[in-house]
């Protein structure tokens, strides 16, 4: 309830802020895009975990004024750099809500970023909840041209039938299977059978939770095309990941 109340006025109260986590392309070691991650320091709560405060601000309806704001904040940032990418992550209420197609492309039209340096992060739990509203808004959100990512793949229980049944163009794998490459067998099997399936599929893949250089040897064994963890970058300001803007 505290949290509820504080989260109200947090966006008025100037407590949130972005960070990006670099996503590192494979093949040439360069910056390819970055992750937006929501962070609210509260003046009164202090630092809150999106972990604790995502599920109220969903269950409340505040995440669709956080999550618009959000998505500008995003874009503008990184309209600032050629060609650079930023993925924003969704959550199910956000894709349920008939406004969402329309609220992408006001963010992209007030801050000039292109549909295609857009990746909009979506999860097993919001496409299983996936009724008619949020099957028409993937094919918009699919149409105005940004691309749609499966995020932490394969730690909901559908899905291969999320890939099938829905608009996505490429997929992330969990750091829970990323964990064990180079210490356990299984794992090292899953993400290998994972970049097979999307590879025969045309979708790229990026590994998340990159910690250890032994981690990022297999995945490039693998034939991964992009990875993401502290290893490569931890989420923090966006000049951390790509420096200074072109004046
Ligand atoms: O950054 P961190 O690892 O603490 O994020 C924890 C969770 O919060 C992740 O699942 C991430 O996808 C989610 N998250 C972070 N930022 C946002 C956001 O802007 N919107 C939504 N819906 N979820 C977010
Ligand atoms: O669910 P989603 O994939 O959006 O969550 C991303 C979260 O993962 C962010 O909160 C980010 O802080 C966290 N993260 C990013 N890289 C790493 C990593 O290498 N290890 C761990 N444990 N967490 C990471
Ligand atoms: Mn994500
Ligand atoms: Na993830």
């Amino acid at each position: 309830l505290v949290l509820e109340r504080e989260l109200r006025g947090a966006l008025d109260r100037d407590e949130l802020r972005v960070v990006f986590q670099p996503i590192i392309r494979l093949s040439d070691g360069q910056v390819d895009g970055v992750e937006a991650l929501l962070r609210w320091d509260s003046h009164r709560l202090g630092s809150v975990p999106p972990a604790d405060f995502i599920p109220v601000a969903e269950e409340t309806g505040l995440i669709a004024p956080i999550g618009d704001w959000v998505l500008r904040t995003a874009c503008r940032a990184v309209a600032a750099y050629e060609g650079l990418r930023v993925n924003v992550n969704l959550s199910p209420r956000q894709l349920a809500d008939p406004a969402l197609p329309g609220v992408v492309a006001e963010a992209l039209q007030v801050t000039g970023l292109t549909p295609d340096r857009l990746a909009l992060e979506l999860t097993e739990t919001a496409l299983l909840r996936a009724d008619e509203a949020t099957t028409d808004a993937l094919v918009a959100l699919e149409e105005l041209g940004v691309e749609l990512v499966l995020d932490d793949f394969g730690t909901g229980y559908s899905s291969l039938a999320m890939l099938k049944e829905h608009p996505v163009h490429a997929l992330k794998i969990d750091r829970m299977f990323v964990a064990g490459l180079g210490a356990d067998a299984g794992d090292r099997a899953i993400v290998e059978a994972v970049i097979g399936m999307a590879h025969g599929m045309a979708r790229p893949v990026t590994a998340e939770g990159v910690e250890h250089e032994g981690h990022l040897a297999i995945l490039k064994d693998l034939g991964c095309d992009y990875a993401q963890g502290y290893l490569l970058g931890r989420p923090g300001p966006l000049t951390d990941a790509v420096g200074e803007p072109p004046a």
